[in-house]
């Protein structure tokens, strides 16, 4: 069976939580957007489900189910793909994890769009160093240190204790974009969260994933994204 991702073809976004997920599991897909009238294409998917429609993408198509949300997208492949603890209690722990990376992930977006998706960056640049400041010296430290301390308490091998998740993956996710975004902030940052930056190591070695990043697959980050390198915030 190979699962159909919708999300928009230019960025990684949200939709790269999930190709992380795919690439790892090494399970068949098609990134449906990436191909010829992609977003066009989405578009239809979405209306096409009148009863059950998503918001927004990302979404996943695996037979009749099409399931949006990142957090709620990565529950279904996590238990069919190994990426997740068997138990309730497991599967129910790392999902609360990763609707934590969610609203970090919200937060990162809104460093440098403050005032709402709607207006250009450009149109709330004060806003966003403002923004930027806050996120740095609250914001950061509270999620990264809380994923540090949970890595510790945890044995230091996976976010969750000794099995890969999907959330580790994520935190890669993590990692690399804060890297790409704000190299000086990240730079200084990083001797905070040392075990964070070893699983993020240890994530990118892994022949999946290693493979994925090589591959044209995987889209540079770029200032569409949530992720955006905008000098004038990096301190
Ligand atoms: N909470 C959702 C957020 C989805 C979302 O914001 N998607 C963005 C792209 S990353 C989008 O296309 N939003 C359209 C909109 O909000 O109008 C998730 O984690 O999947």
């Amino acid at each position: 069976m190979t699962y159909e991702l919708y999300y928009w073809p230019e960025i990684q976004g949200r939709g790269e939580y999930v190709r992380l997920a795919l690439e790892e599991a090494g399970a068949a897909y098609v990134d449906v957007a990436r191909g010829p009238r992609g977003t066009h294409v989405m578009m239809k998917m979405m209306d096409a489900h009148k009863g059950t429609p998503p918001f927004a993408p990302p979404f996943l198509k695996t037979g009749k189910l099409v399931i949006g949300q990142t957090a709620n997208i990565l529950l279904y492949l996590g238990s069919r793909h190994g990426l997740a603890p068997k138990s309730e209690a497991g599967r129910l722990w790392v999902h609360q994890l990763q609707l934590t990376v969610a609203d970090f992930v919200l937060e990162i977006h809104d460093t440098h769009h403050p005032l709402g998706p709607s207006l250009y960056y450009e149109d709330q640049k004060p806003a966003a160093k403002k923004r930027t400041a806050e996120f740095w010296s609250e914001r950061v430290p509270k999620y990264l240190g809380y994923f540090e301390q949970l890595l510790t308490d945890h044995g230091g091998a996976y976010i969750a204790g000794r099995r890969l998740t999907y959330v580790d993956l994520s935190l890669f996710q993590i990692v690399d974009g804060l890297r790409y975004a704000f190299p000086k902030r990240m730079k200084a940052f990083e001797e905070k969260i040392a075990g964070i930056v070893g699983l993020r190591d240890r994530i990118a070695a892994r022949p999946n994933i290693k493979a994925y990043l090589a591959s044209e697959r995987r889209i540079p980050f770029n200032e569409q994204g949530i992720f955006r390198r905008y000098l004038e915030l990096d301190g």
